[in-house]
């Protein structure tokens, strides 16, 4: 009996050990499994083994974790705070992956920030962050990103860094009014924004209301909505 005790004492530790290398925290772990894997839906574990959730993965410069996409407007992004902490939406298409799972991805390792990003007329461009993360729900979930490379998209988004995350339902911006009731979307809003990926999808050029498109000012302004943006994250090399 006491011999069995202290096998199991034994075994416990290896076990757990073991889960945490099977299981991938992210894309890059899947990626690095096997650098052949295509681009696509796969399923990874941020907080642990009971975490499962699916996501896109783009492989095609090493294992990003795709944590935002909009590409058809088929998925209505204008949600309250629980929905935006959660995750919802469909990894193959449009979704977003959820605060909670970013904040636990970003404690664990240094990342990297590639927003991808598309017009009507089939111009590709993105803007690259050399460090992205996330505080915890207690800190609203506060943004920190720095390190800006241009592709093409100019800088929309340096300028939200430090800022709380804000949902309809949950006003942590530094505006007086309420950023996310403004402009229908849910995003790392200050007073309130130069880039809205969350806003309402529209399709291209469209002055009816003020910058409440699927909007990065610097490259096509406040009155254009872009047909794809993706945000993604991979670990720092
Ligand atoms: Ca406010």
């Amino acid at each position: 009996m006491k011999l069995l005790s202290v096998l199991l004492l034994l075994l416990v530790p290896l076990l757990t050990s073991c889960t945490d290398l099977v299981l991938p925290l992210d894309c890059s772990d899947i990626y690095n499994s096997d650098s052949s894997r295509l681009s696509g839906v796969y399923t990874i574990y941020p907080i642990g083994a009971t975490s499962a959730v699916q996501v896109f993965c783009d492989t095609l410069e090493g294992g990003w974790t795709v944590f935002q996409r909009r590409m058809d407007g088929s998925v209505n992004f204008y949600r309250p705070w629980d929905q935006y902490k959660m995750g919802f939406g469909n990894a193959a298409g449009e979704y977003w992956l959820g605060l909670e799972s970013l904040f636990h991805l970003t404690q664990r390792k240094n990342y990297e920030l590639l927003v991808d990003m598309e017009d009507f007329e089939g111009n590709k461009v993105f803007a690259r962050y050399s460090s992205f993360s996330i505080g915890p729900e207690s800190d609203g979930y506060s943004l920190q990103v720095s390190g800006f490379t241009d592709g093409g998209a100019g800088d929309s988004l340096s300028g939200h860094s430090g800022m709380k995350f804000s949902t309809l339902d949950k006003d942590q911006d530094i505006w007086d009014a309420n950023c996310a009731r403004s402009f229908l979307g849910a995003f790392w809003y200050g007073k309130c924004h130069s880039a809205n990926p969350n806003g309402i999808y529209r399709w291209g050029a469209d002055g009816t209301l003020y910058a409440v498109g699927v909007s990065w000012s610097s490259w096509k302004g406040y009155g254009y909505s872009l047909k794809t943006i993706s945000m993604k994250i991979r670990p720092v090399q």
